[in-house]
């Protein structure tokens, strides 16, 4: 089995924030980690989403070109992923990746040969001033619901969804004057046709999560309609057709095809022109993974699936969705317009990819709706991640470099303490690994600190500090074992804290490998020699969270 594993594609409209990394990137990663440690082959696909009219309007805003914003934020968003350590083998973009208009265009044109295209003439306001026509976010006015201000496509105030020609006094985002309806032709994805086998597809996926299979329920039951696929602006993929000039596909029609064309790039980059076939189009081989955030459900699960089915050829439907539900910031919501968030960007600059990662894991909104807190997060590295993990790694080692002179040599004594220490500490590393093959990194955490408390709890009964000046092979024999479960701990670490896992390698004296067959099979033998020991986690000071409380205007 071979695992194609994708992120749902950022907006290249501004940078990312904590509460996208907790939900389609972070559980990604560690899956995407755990499975190269099982040495399954995977490849993991992503990039920025870079139509759409909210980059319109931003470039707008900012006197700058849409080519202009995308180019700065996906380099904002390809650094922090970079620094957050997430291992993708591709970040593309879609106005960049070579390949995919063209894949667009043909999606779309087969879609058509194959009937699943219907058009027709949509009333649609226009402004005369800025000669064109206004999708609904360039029209402001004020909600017919509430009687607020409120954006053409939905009312912040009572939340209401708003169709703009609803809105009342409707004025053009970009001149203020007052639009006209006009009326303009539009293609439409007939979804109706696919409702059918999209059931019945659905059906045999009787494990997915319950929020994903709820989701489409609902949607089956209200039955499924033809969905408008092209807008009016000049940034996108232009609409393949004659006489569709200045038109171009929906964002949500082109941006699940990326992670296709960002494999054909890929692969042509490889030099192995022809080998992205083998990932999509290559059966029960493959099984494709998309994790994304609930937001993204009925693209994922219904849409992009029929977009696929309608191409009547072999491609990979979705075999699993993971979609997490949302992370809150301190009891509120994230909102970037209201710059209520804490920027991965930002947030690097003061604390390690790894707390953060491991911090995230351990409150990952898998179930419900989870919340990070700044408090919270400074308990998980103290107490766990350095009083626990490093503070285990950082004694064993300094003991064995003063006495031992970093070198177990001689004969060791083991004793029963030491089988029934493997015994439960492989029941954990067991645990971990089927955590992690089942999404479930909030449960891995847990295990994973178990593991840690095992140890912990091992190298105080067994007291190697005082058994040095009694029984020197027995000290031999606890120190050696306490390396080998430091070695286990490193290896099954790597996908939440791969930092971490590298330097303990090194300091061990070990390759910088985490294969899981490893676990629990004490490679380290008598006559071992581990290098230096480095402090693995600083403890995070009360200071450092005051002054992040401190911007999101928390008191203190
Ligand atoms: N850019 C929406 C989002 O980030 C969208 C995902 C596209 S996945 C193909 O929520
Ligand atoms: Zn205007």
């Amino acid at each position: 089995m071979r695992y194609l594993v994708t992120s749902a594609l950022p907006y290249a409209n501004g940078p990312i924030h904590l509460g996208h990394i907790a939900g389609a990137y972070l559980p990604a990663d560690i899956y995407v980690r755990s499975l190269r440690n099982n040495k399954r082959e995977v490849l993991y696909i992503c990039g920025t989403d870079e139509h759409g009219v909210p980059i319109t309007i931003n470039a707008e805003q900012n006197g700058k070109t849409p080519t202009q914003v995308v180019a700065e934020n996906h380099k904002i968003i390809e650094d922090a992923f970079r620094r957050l350590e997430m291992s993708f083998d591709i970040f593309s973009g879609t106005s960049t990746c070579p390949d995919h208009a063209k894949l667009s265009q043909d999606f779309f044109l087969t879609l058509q040969k194959n009937g699943f295209i219907s058009e027709r003439d949509v009333d649609q306001f226009y402004c005369d001033h800025d000669a064109m026509f206004l999708p609904d976010r360039y029209v402001e006015g004020v909600c017919p619901h509430c009687g607020k201000g409120a954006r053409g496509d939905q009312c912040d105030y009572c939340g209401n969804a708003l169709n703009s020609l609803d809105l009342k006094e409707p004025k053009c985002k970009i001149c203020s004057k007052t639009p006209v309806v006009k009326s303009s032709r539009h293609w439409f994805l007939d979804l109706d046709k696919f409702q059918k086998d999209l059931d019945i597809w659905l059906k045999g996926k009787p494990h997915w999560k319950a929020n994903v299979k709820a989701f489409c329920e609902q949607w089956f039951q209200r039955g499924l309609e033809p969905r408008g696929i092209t807008r009016d602006i000049s940034w996108g993929v232009p609409v393949p057709i004659d006489g569709a000039t200045g038109k171009v596909l929906y964002v949500w029609f082109d941006a699940p095809i990326g992670y296709i064309s960002f494999t054909i790039e890929l692969f042509r980059k490889l030099g192995r022109t022809e080998d992205w076939k083998k990932w999509w189009q290559g059966g029960k081989d493959v099984k494709l993974v998309h994790f994304i955030g609930k937001d993204n459900i009925v693209f994922h699960a219904i849409i992009w699936p029929a977009m696929l089915m309608g191409q009547k050829a072999d491609w990979k439907l979705p075999d699993e969705i993971p979609a997490n539900e949302f992370l809150n910031l301190e009891g509120d919501k994230f909102s970037t317009s209201k710059n209520y968030a804490i920027w991965v960007h930002e947030f690097l600059n003061d604390f390690s990819a790894d707390s953060i990662r491991y911090y995230l894991a351990q409150i990952a909104p898998e179930a419900k709706d989870a919340d990070f807190s700044l408090k919270g997060f400074q308990t998980a590295n103290n107490s766990e991640l350095a009083d626990i993990y490093g503070n285990f790694v950082n004694r064993v080692l300094s003991f064995t470099r003063k006495f031992f002179d970093g070198t177990l040599g001689g004969e060791v004594t083991f004793t029963d303490a030491e089988t029934q220490l493997w015994v439960e500490a492989k029941k954990e590393a067991d645990t971990i690994k089927e955590c992690y093959d089942t999404y479930k990194v909030r449960d891995a955490v847990f295990h994973l600190m178990e593991l840690g408390r095992i140890a912990n709890k091992y190298v105080d009964t067994s007291a190697p500090w005082s058994l040095r000046k009694t029984d020197e092979k027995r000290c031999k024999a606890v120190l050696l074992t306490c390396l080998n479960l430091i070695d286990t701990l490193a290896t099954a670490f790597e996908p939440i804290t791969p930092e971490a896992s590298r330097k303990v390698k090194k300091m061990l004296n070990m390759p910088e490998t985490f294969d899981f067959d490893t676990l629990c099979t004490q490679p380290m033998k008598p006559g071992h020699t581990i290098g230096e020991p480095v402090v693995l986690y600083p403890k995070i000071e009360d200071a450092a969270i005051a002054v992040w409380r401190d911007k999101l205007g928390l008191k203190s």
